[in-house]
């Protein structure tokens, strides 16, 4: 599910499961998604991980000041095209952060905003195979003069707990 919520369901070995998670510090808030196999990891994970991390570094490293905002879901959406995992793919790129979860500017297809210095937002592609599986990664970025700045350093091999 791409926009998961909790349940009474038993984690178990073999599930794949997608965190997201944030901090609140006075007002301003953060957002970031990784993805936890447990006991395994499913080869089938692997490659559709493969894709969404390499979609994901991508826009990261697209990203910049003056920039479409259409443009970079674009670079995140072509690759998973290329992959052929593009209507798995139900969601927007990403959203605005800051007094709010999920604000402006929206990183969508159909946004005509064009990308300033100073913008806080996220990266999250993600793909997501009903009844199955699915796989999102997701972090919060600044946008600065020169380019960007990545505000989260968790790791973003595959993790097996
Ligand atoms: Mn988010």
């Amino acid at each position: 599910m791409p926009h998961g919520y909790a349940s009474d369901k038993k984690i178990e070995k073999g599930d794949i499961v997608i965190v997201d998670f944030g901090a609140c510090l006075n007002g301003l808030n953060s957002d970031i998604t990784r993805v936890f196999c447990v006991n395994k990891i499913d080869p089938r994970y692997k490659k559709a991980y493969d894709v969404i991390l390499s979609a994901q570094n991508l826009a990261i490293e697209a990203s910049r000041p003056g920039m479409l905002s259409s443009d970079l879901d674009g670079v995140a959406r072509g690759i998973i095209k290329k992959y052929g995992l593009s209507s798995y793919f139900t969601h927007t790129l990403g959203h605005g952060v800051g007094y709010d979860v999920h604000e402006e500017p929206k990183i969508s297809k159909n946004s005509s905003y064009i990308l300033e210095s100073g913008n806080v937002f996220t990266i999250e592609p993600g793909v997501y195979f009903p009844g199955d599986f699915g796989v999102r990664v997701e972090d919060t970025i600044l946008l600065t003069e020169k380019g960007h700045q990545n505000f989260c350093s968790l790791t973003k091999e595959i993790i097996k707990l």
